[in-house]
């Protein structure tokens, strides 16, 4: 029987993102974002949701960062606003919105909690949107950067790991994607494919560029990484054939072969490329250089992945549509595969050959109807079952060698989940909006146990 043990240094944490959580978004100076716009505009989110207040963390950071102590996480991810740094995207800096951060960070530290900033979790500066349509153009990459610049230069005295870009595909392909389906995220629709695959390309370079300017401007050394959410095969038998036919189909799911692939191997995969032909983005002399830059490790967002088996057909494999009954908790594609933490990981390392990368889980969690019961509590064992089983995924991972090292919870607490408002809950905690009271939920009570036995329990 095994129990689960962990390595002792594996790094127990949590998860947020700032526009998800903060509100204030008109205080101190800070401007616009393209979620700020996007979720005004009627008919955008569920219930006319926005992030105007969300769980007021701008003002409620320090008795949040007390109940992240109380879970007992020692590492925290959270993301800064630049439309609260730089309110215009480019040019003046402001002080009150860097004061924000510099003051969570020293919160963090005295609670000897280890501050992990993502530096761009989907808040675009309006000011940018309207200046040149964002992702759309190049320019972004070079403000990116320079943003990364201000905010590195402020806070690397006491932030040493760093992580550029949160999800590509989420805030490139799903926001500008073609065609009749419901807008999912900010983003002008563009009308061709190749426009698409562009906007991703200027977000590899906002990456690579990032991680020059955190490592040029870092007063100590530090820790440079990138979030991703690659699309994950999973084998259907753990045979031979099937394995094969996963490390296949690895490359052509999804957006993965223009965005994972490029960014930890230097190339985009030549079947993306042979498959998009005129639709393939253009890639400037000395792009693929400035994007694959080396990293110190890998943030893994999962939440669900995608059967395959060997298929006598000229790709070698067939994906597997998820049928109609297969478990699924609050969001549509939400599928509990704990296999993907695992088979994610394994991919990065025998797929891409990139075995020397450490991985860290940066998100992974559910959304279920969480409930008050009348004694007051949110017994979510919904999420404790989801969560445990991907918690023995990654000690699978760990136990055949695969180099994790970390596991964020996502998300600390319940926040606004983008197109699904605040109808959706992903917390540790709960909140109360109307009043703003924090709840542990089971789930909290049963990861602060996990933590303290540094085993899955
Ligand atoms: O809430 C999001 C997060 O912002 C990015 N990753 C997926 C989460 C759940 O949808």
């Amino acid at each position: 029987m095994t129990s689960y043990s962990f390595p002792a240094n594996f790094q127990w944490g949590a998860a947020t993102a700032s526009y998800q959580i903060e509100g204030a978004s008109q205080e101190d100076g800070r401007k616009p974002s393209v979620w700020d716009t996007f979720s005004a505009t009627e008919g955008k989110v569920l219930n006319g949701d926005t992030g105007a207040i969300a769980c007021d963390h701008y003002h409620r950071y320090r008795d949040d960062v007390k109940l992240m102590a109380e879970l007992g996480i020692k590492h925290y991810r959270f993301s800064l606003a630049w439309p609260r740094i730089v309110p215009e995207g480019r040019g003046s800096v402001n002080a009150e919105g860097l004061g924000f951060y510099s003051r969570l960070v020293d919160e963090l530290l005295a609670h000897g909690i280890t501050p992990h900033a993502t530096l761009y979790h989907w808040d675009t500066p309006q000011a940018l949107e309207d200046a040149y349509g964002s992702w759309q153009s190049r320019e972004i990459a070079q403000d990116f950067a320079d943003y990364v610049s201000v905010v590195v230069k402020h806070l690397g005295d006491r932030v040493t790991h760093w992580f550029t870009l949160n999800e590509i595909s989420c805030f490139t392909h799903l926001s500008y994607s073609v065609g009749g389906q419901p807008a999912h995220a900010p983003g002008k629709r563009v009308s061709r494919i190749r426009d698409i695959w562009q906007t991703s390309h200027h977000a590899l370079l906002a990456h690579g560029l990032g991680c020059q300017a955190i490592r040029a401007a870092s007063p100590v050394p530090c820790s440079v990484s990138w979030v991703d959410n690659f699309a994950v095969p999973i084998p259907l038998t753990e045979s031979e054939v099937d394995i094969k036919a996963a490390q296949k189909a690895f490359p052509n799911l999804w957006t993965n072969g223009g965005i994972i692939v490029p960014a930890l191997t230097g190339a985009y995969s030549p079947a993306l490329l042979e498959t998009l032909g005129e639709d393939a983005p253009n890639i400037k002399p000395g792009d693929l250089e400035t994007i694959a830059q080396p990293l110190d490790a890998l943030g893994f967002n999962i939440y669900s992945g995608q059967y395959v088996r060997a298929a006598d057909n000229a790709q070698g494999y067939e994906l597997l549509s998820i049928p109609k009954s297969y478990p699924r908790l609050h969001m549509p594609w939400l599928h509990v595969t704990p296999d993907a933490l695992y088979w994610g990981i394994r991919h990065i390392s025998d797929t891409l050959h990139r075995s020397d990368l450490p991985i860290l889980i940066t998100e992974n969690g559910c959304a279920v109807q969480d409930e008050v019961t009348v004694s007051g509590e949110v017994l979510d064992c919904d999420r404790i079952f989801f969560m445990r089983e991907y918690l023995r995924a990654a000690h699978r991972a760990i136990a055949e060698g695969y180099p994790l090292r970390g596991y964020f919870a996502w998300s600390f607490m319940d926040n606004f989940e983008w197109a699904y408002g605040y109808d959706r809950r992903f917390g540790l905690t709960y909140i109360d909006y109307a009043t703003q009271r924090r709840i542990p939920k089971a789930s909290f009570h049963w990861y602060a146990e996990c933590i303290r036995q540094n085993r899955v329990v």
